[in-house]
């Protein structure tokens, strides 16, 4: 971001932002049965603000937020961000451990949670979620009426929040991302990608803790005088189809897997709840086309390709709303630039089809790096092909390959394979060392909600499958549709894939064979 000096902080210039379009009376966030209008937001936020100043929170300290999805967590967001002081993003459903290593890491001054892990953060001044809520409240009944602090001049270029990468091995990482970033999001994918407007009500089954949930139930509504729908729970099918249904939402944000639980569940035609979709966002992973296609007809609206990263901020390559070629990643988010190089890092020339395969790699202005003299480039260990017509696809992370007899195959054309058998929900394909200790290939499935028959493997009040049939089955479509030594030895059911808290497979996990 340039380090320009703004007029106001981003929570101050939200707050007047939204005063100035006339959004206040707007609803912001739905949350349970309660509306949250904007102007409501920035009067909370604001308070807060007062409370953790009075906590001595100020410019530059880390404030720790272990926070589920609510009114809570955006207005202590807002209220760290008024004060100059930088947020610590962390997903409350870790474990004592992680916090406690993030609360260190980040030397967080404040950290706030609910009260059931107050004991994570021994050590470190704590605050709880509940009495910060109601020192938010208005003046009049509960609060403080303190007037708010004044916002700390920031520039566009000040750190405003931090967030961990989840990755799929080791240690969480930081990243630091800064007040311009956010409007950034907003205007290079919320704008530009999804032409949000105020009437739009958004629903993100990714988390505000995550890169894709904050860009897509946080940033995107605040800018725009639209809305979006919290919710503290896990979503599955049935609530997703509630809250859609309920609150009219537009623009659904998920992820590939919870797409196939959809349709597994829900079947493709039933269009009724899902009428107000105008758009079906698919991150985290890549989309299998055969996927995407049932997704689009269960929701009878376009599916919107992405991919973006932590270290990004959100989106970096993505379809539009004007351009959707499905089965891609779309082209590169305006601003970013995209490169595929090879091993050695030098990029790739395209191929006498005009087209090229590498590892992708992208600059652009939020992008965070955390290595001087990279010139701002950041690998991001996808693989992708970049078309002729200058759309992208990916071709999973750069680690996904698997060796077996000596020979590399790709465990996604497997998989590929595998997913057009009826009975299949999810597989995931992995070498494995058989009795001699010989690697071969097996493949682990979560079967289908609606594949039949007896010995059922995810549970008594599964649906049941027969295990026997259906190994069969995988087993000859493999060897019809793949070259013999692509082809898995054996088949596993299991009731589910080990999967990183933002969707993604764990394909280290799935080595082991133990999840
Ligand atoms: O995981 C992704 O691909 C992603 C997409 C959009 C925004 C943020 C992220 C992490």
């Amino acid at each position: 971001p340039v380090g320009r000096t703004v007029s106001a902080n981003v929570a101050a210039h939200l707050a007047a932002l939204a005063d100035r379009r006339g959004w206040s009376g707007r609803a912001a966030f739905f949350e349970g049965h309660r509306v949250w209008p904007h102007g409501e937001v920035h009067d909370r936020a604001e308070r807060a603000a007062t409370v953790l100043a009075d906590r001595g929170v100020a410019s530059g300290d880390r404030v720790l937020l272990a926070l589920p999805d609510g009114i809570g967590w955006v207005t202590t967001f807002l209220a760290t961000a008024r004060l100059g002081a930088v947020a610590v993003l962390v997903n409350p459903a870790l474990t004592a451990d992680d916090h406690r290593f993030m609360a260190e890491d980040s030397r967080a001054a404040l950290a706030v949670s609910g009260p059931g892990l107050q004991d994570h953060f021994d050590g470190v001044p704590w605050l709880g979620a509940d009495q910060l809520s109601a020192l938010t409240g208005p003046p009049a009944t509960l609060g403080s009426a303190a007037p708010a602090p004044a916002a700390e001049p920031v520039t566009a270029a000040t750190p405003l929040y931090l967030q961990y990468t989840s990755g799929t091995t080791g240690r969480p990482k930081a990243v630091v991302h800064s007040h311009g970033d956010v409007a950034a999001y907003h205007d290079l994918v919320g704008q530009e990608v999804l032409d949000i407007g105020p009437a739009d009500v958004a629903f993100s089954v990714s988390k505000l803790f995550y890169a894709y949930g904050f860009g897509n139930a946080f940033a995107f509504p605040l800018f725009s005088g639209s809305a979006a729908v919290l919710t503290p729970d896990r979503p599955g099918p049935a609530l997703i189809d509630d809250l859609v249904a309920r609150h009219r939402v537009t623009l659904l944000y998920s992820v590939p897997s919870s797409y196939a639980a959809l349709v597994d569940e829900r079947g493709t035609g039933h269009t009724a709840c899902f009428g107000s979709v105008r758009a079906a966002v698919s991150a985290g992973e890549g989309l299998p086309p055969a996927l995407g296609e049932r997704v689009g007809e269960l929701l009878g609206a376009p599916v919107l390709e992405q991919i973006g990263s932590t270290e990004a901020g959100h989106a970096f390559c993505a379809n539009t709303v004007w351009d959707n070629a499905p089965g891609t990643l779309g082209r590169p988010v305006p601003r970013f630039e995209l490169e595929l190089r090879d091993r050695e890092g030098a990029v790739v020339a395209d191929g006498a089809d005009g087209s090229a395969e590498g590892e992708l790699w992208v600059r652009g202005p939020t992008v965070v790096t955390g290595r001087p003299g990279d010139g701002g480039w950041l690998a991001t260990r996808d693989r992708a092909r970049r078309e002729r017509d200058g759309t992208y696809r990916h071709l999973g992370r750069v680690d996904d390959l698997e060796m077996v007899g000596g020979i590399t195959v790709s465990p996604l054309e497997v998989e590929e394979v595998l997913r057009q058998h009826p009975s299949v929900r999810e597989v995931a394909v992995a070498a494995v060392p058989d009795e001699r200790g010989a690697t071969r290939l097996r493949a682990y499935v979560v079967p289908a909600a609606d594949a039949g028959g007896p010995g059922n493997p995810r549970g008594p009040d599964g649906p049941a499958v027969d295990e026997e049939t259906l190994t069969a089955d995988l087993l000859a479509l493999a060897r019809r549709r793949l070259a013999a030594y692509k082809a898995p030895r054996t088949v596993r059911l299991v009731a589910a894939l080990p999967r990183t808290p933002t969707g993604k497979l764990r394909r280290h996990v799935v080595r082991t064979g133990r999840w």
